[in-house]
């Protein structure tokens, strides 16, 4: 046996030490853009991110709501496969469909138009979010505006708009959430704007749909809706049925496919990557993982992947180490196949992206993630609690919480992701079922969570996150330090049950 004379370690135990702040290192200098695909050197990469967040290949994290709501923050999202090929390319198609568009008032909407007819005339114009405007077009009045059940829009930041351009005298009216759209005209509030929660009595998020009075308005429909665009989307394959998977993928619009293992050391996904290479050339971009050391890193960049994803074990959902005793702590094998990334680019001039997959429990571990030399991280917990995760929301114990299961629990029964030839089951458990505490939307948190990757990179003198591989100085900190680093010694008034430091 080879032993490994280091402990691996993971996020928690290191620091980052502040390089030098200049001043043009302030947050609104700061670009997260990051390279999704590979690239030769001097080239730029054909995908690449405005945000170096992706999200987890599950079932209870990357389903076609969510896969939009980041696609608009700048991340993608790769959309589960552990379902029916014609479910999942279904999926892909709602996001890369997903349409903003105007319509002429004379389309017979006026203020007593119901939901359900405007729900109805959303279906036949094909768009998932619109607004009514005096002409059709993004000059004309706004008169108003409603957004598809699929394809809702946060609530808190289209409530600053909504405040932002309406007056008290206007009124917004809500529609009960339900799975049915035909009962939408089954109006429960009409709400000034001053009381305007878009929920309704039982908490679950209403359709919204405003209109105006037809009274003078500030609004620019362009402002509300940011034009017609398709979203970028990912998909996950594994190394079974991808002859069946990719056609039906790639025909829904897909943007990238991702191989989905717990274990990417594998013939499998060399054998995968060679089919695509052989029926689509490079014009099909695939990632591959997971793996946690140079080998893996050097065998899958062999076999033509076009990103390598990290991480074994590490997952919050995963009980892979205790059920196999297999893994990598998650700090170490970022450090180890980053060094592995940079000698391939130096030998070979090809820069293959890696993502740091699992284990991201505070903010600030994406930063060191980043600082240790990713180029972007996958995150399950992370996004599970939001709104848009497909998730269902709970109460227990008088706080909300959302469902997060593992692929490799019996509830996803992802064999695909597990199997070593044992054929198409789940032999024994490789994951949870739990909650994790709601935490709103999107939008909201992504925004925070980036708000802080600046800051840090600022107090590292780093405009991008290159630069900030370059420049970070990372220490490692000892188990008492590490309290140190917490509120202590003192009794905290409010003790935050986000999980989202
Ligand atoms: P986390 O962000 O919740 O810590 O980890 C998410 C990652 O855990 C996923 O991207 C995937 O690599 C991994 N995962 C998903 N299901 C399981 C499991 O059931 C798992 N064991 O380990």
């Amino acid at each position: 046996a080879t032993y490994y004379q280091e402990a691996s370690h993971t996020f928690s135990e290191y620091l980052l030490v502040p390089g030098l702040t200049e001043e043009q290192n302030i947050p609104q200098n700061v670009s997260l853009k990051t390279p999704l695909v590979k690239f030769r050197k001097g080239e730029e990469p054909s995908i690449s991110l405005n945000i170096p967040m992706v999200s987890a290949v599950m079932q209870s994290v990357s389903g076609d709501r969510l896969a939009i709501a980041l696609a608009k923050e700048g991340g993608i999202s790769f959309i589960f496969g552990s379902q029916p090929i014609a479910d999942q390319a279904a999926m892909v198609a709602r996001v890369k469909n997903y349409k903003a568009g105007y319509v002429p008032s004379d389309s017979n909407v006026t203020p007593d138009t119901t939901i359900a007819e405007m729900l109805e005339l959303l279906d036949k114009t094909g768009h998932s979010t619109m607004a009514v405007t005096e002409d059709g077009t993004a000059n004309g009045k706004l008169l108003g505006m409603i957004t598809s059940r699929d394809y809702r829009i946060g609530h808190v930041s289209l409530d600053a708009k909504v405040k932002e351009f309406m007056t008290p005298r206007e009124k917004l009216i809500v529609g009960r959430s339900t799975d049915n759209l035909s009962t939408c005209n089954d109006l429960i509030w009409e709400h000034k704007l001053n009381t305007l929660p878009l929920v309704d009595e039982n908490d679950h998020l209403a359709y919204l749909v405003f209109r105006k009075d037809y009274e003078s308005h500030k609004a620019h429909p362009n402002e509300l809706l940011d034009h017609e665009k398709r979203f970028m989307v990912g998909a996950g394959i594994n190394t079974r049925d991808y002859e069946e998977r990719v056609p039906a993928l790639l025909n829904a619009g897909v943007d990238i496919l991702v191989i989905d293992s717990s274990d990417g050391y594998t013939c499998w996904q060399a054998k995968t990557i060679h089919w695509i290479r052989e029926h689509y050339g490079d014009s099909v971009k695939i990632g591959a993982g997971n793996v946690v050391d140079p080998d893996g890193f050097n065998y899958l960049a062999d076999a033509g992947a076009d990103f390598i994803k990290i991480g074994i074990g590490g997952g919050s959902i995963c009980i892979t180490r205790e059920t196999k005793g297999i893994g990598r702590g998650q700090a170490t094998a970022v450090q180890e196949v980053a060094k592995a990334r940079d000698a391939y680019f130096e030998k070979t001039g090809t820069y293959i992206p890696i993502c740091s997959d699992g284990g991201i429990v505070y903010d600030y571990h994406i930063i060191l993630a980043l600082a240790m030399g990713a180029d972007f991280v996958m995150l399950g917990r992370y996004f599970s609690r939001f709104e848009e995760a497909p998730g269902e929301k709970l109460m227990i114990n008088g706080s909300y919480v959302k469902e997060y299961w593992g692929e490799g629990s019996n509830r996803a029964r992802n064999w695909g992701r597990y199997d070593l030839g044992q054929g198409r089951k789940l032999s024994f458990e490789e994951g949870v079922d739990s909650y994790v505490p709601y935490a709103g939307f999107l939008h909201d948190n992504v925004l925070m969570t980036t708000s802080k990757i600046k800051s840090t990179m600022c107090n590292c003198g780093a405009l991008d996150i290159p630069e900030l591989q370059r420049k970070a100085r990372l220490t490692l900190v000892s188990a008492t330090s590490i309290v140190e680093g917490g509120a202590h010694d003192v009794m905290v008034k409010h003790k935050d049950t986000s999980f989202n430091k």
